[in-house]
């Protein structure tokens, strides 16, 4: 294994571990190494909060386990986000949040870093977020996109919801982008979602396209 491969497996391993202090540690390994802040989030830490998903889902671990696991991840990203390169002038406006009742925000918090360092201006409305808000939010500061995270199969069916109250408010033009582990690109096309990003570079990628051609 590369050195490289194993800074990663290790950062997988730390947030299955639980350990906020090695962390940090290792994410400050991984930038001196050179590895990328997204590389780093994406392979490492997000990737090891998908196997205490598993774990949880197993009952291997319990609710208590993936707080920590949550904080771990934090921890790491705190070290990381300030050196995910900042640039370019103001390129659309982009609404973001977490769906009513869905208080998951790790991924969405990744969504907005990367789109905020690339230029765009991004509201980050929060968690449990309802169909209104995001309503009232895209008509005052002229959003071009909004942007949904749902990460439980029960909160999925807010997405629809705010794309038809979007609907409802005359806000037709506004694309709507959605992500979190429950949806999947057949799901977003049924509800009405102009596009779903399984990650923060997609989601970049996805908005670059949709608003730059
Ligand atoms: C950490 C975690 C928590 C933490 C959340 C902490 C926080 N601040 O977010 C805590 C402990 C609070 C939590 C609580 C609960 N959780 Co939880 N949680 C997770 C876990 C392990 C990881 C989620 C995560 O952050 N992943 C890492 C990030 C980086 O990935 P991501 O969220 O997928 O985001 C990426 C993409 O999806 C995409 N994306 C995400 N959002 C958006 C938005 C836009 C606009 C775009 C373009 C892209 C995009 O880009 C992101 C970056 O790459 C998942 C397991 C999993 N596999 O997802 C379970 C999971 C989502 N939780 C689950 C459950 C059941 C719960 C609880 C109901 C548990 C309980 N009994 O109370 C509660 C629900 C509380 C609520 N009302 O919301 C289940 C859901 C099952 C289901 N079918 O609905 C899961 C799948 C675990 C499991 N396998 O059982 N949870």
């Amino acid at each position: 294994m590369s050195s490289k491969e194993e800074l990663l497996k290790r950062m997988v391993d730390v947030v299955v571990n639980l350990n906020v202090e090695e962390a940090k540690k290792i994410a400050e390994e991984a930038l001196e190494s050179g590895i990328s802040p997204l590389e780093a989030i994406n392979e490492g830490f997000s990737k090891g909060l998908r196997r205490v998903g598993e774990l949880f889902e197993n009952k291997e671990y319990f609710l208590a386990d993936m707080i920590m696991a949550a904080e771990a991840f934090k921890a790491g990203m705190e070290v990381l986000t300030p050196h995910i390169k900042k640039g370019g002038k103001k390129k659309g406006v982009i609404v973001i949040g977490t769906v009513k009742d869905d208080i998951h925000d790790l991924g969405k918090n990744i969504v907005t870093t990367l789109l905020s360092s690339e230029g765009y201006e991004v509201h980050d409305l929060g968690i449990d977020v309802p169909a209104e808000e995001f309503v009232r939010k895209a008509q005052e500061v002229k959003a071009d996109i909004v942007g949904l995270s749902a990460l439980l199969t029960t909160t999925m069916e807010r997405i629809p919801e705010v794309i038809e109250a979007l609907k409802e408010a005359g806000l037709d033009k506004v694309k709507v982008i959605v992500g979190g582990r429950p949806v999947t690109p057949e799901f977003a096309e049924e509800v009405g979602a102009d596009a779903y990003c399984e990650d923060a570079i997609k989601a970049l990628n996805v908005v670059k396209k949709i608003l730059e051609g």
